[in-house]
């Protein structure tokens, strides 16, 4: 049995942050579940370029609102709490917060802890800033 809570990941290396976002890695691959489990918070007024090339991932909304912009198509899906979106096709995309997005997220394979932007797919668009 594992037992974490938030306030203990976000008060320990599992709380990685970037300037767009920060994420709480509550599960990673060492803990052997074949997923890896996360809650990020995407700061409010920010446009972050994602593209997980050997992941799939699961984004499910608690808080805030956006919207999510797939690059293959143009195509614009708003989030607010309730919506899940799921990168079934390793989609590349625009992730925007209106206001602060909290979000629970699940990748296959489990992330190691280890990624970094580059690796991980992720490009904070170079004008993004937090402004909250
Ligand atoms: C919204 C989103 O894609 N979150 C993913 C988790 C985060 N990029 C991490 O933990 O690296």
């Amino acid at each position: 049995m594992i037992v974490r809570t938030l306030e203990e990941c976000r008060d320990s290396s599992r709380l990685v942050a970037s300037q767009t976002w920060d994420s709480t890695r509550m599960l990673l691959k060492d803990d052997n579940m074949g997923f890896s489990f996360h809650i990020t918070r995407i700061f409010a007024g920010t446009e972050t370029h994602i593209w997980y090339k050997h992941h799939l991932e699961s984004v499910y909304c608690i808080r805030g609102s956006g919207e999510i912009e797939t690059i293959v198509d143009g195509k614009v899906y708003p989030i607010e709490p309730g919506t899940l979106y799921v990168l079934d096709k390793n989609d590349e995309h625009y992730l925007r917060a209106f206001e602060e997005l909290e979000v629970a997220c699940v990748f296959n394979p489990p992330l190691t802890g280890l990624e970094v932007h580059d690796k991980d797919g992720v490009y904070p668009a170079a004008d993004s800033e937090r402004q909250s």
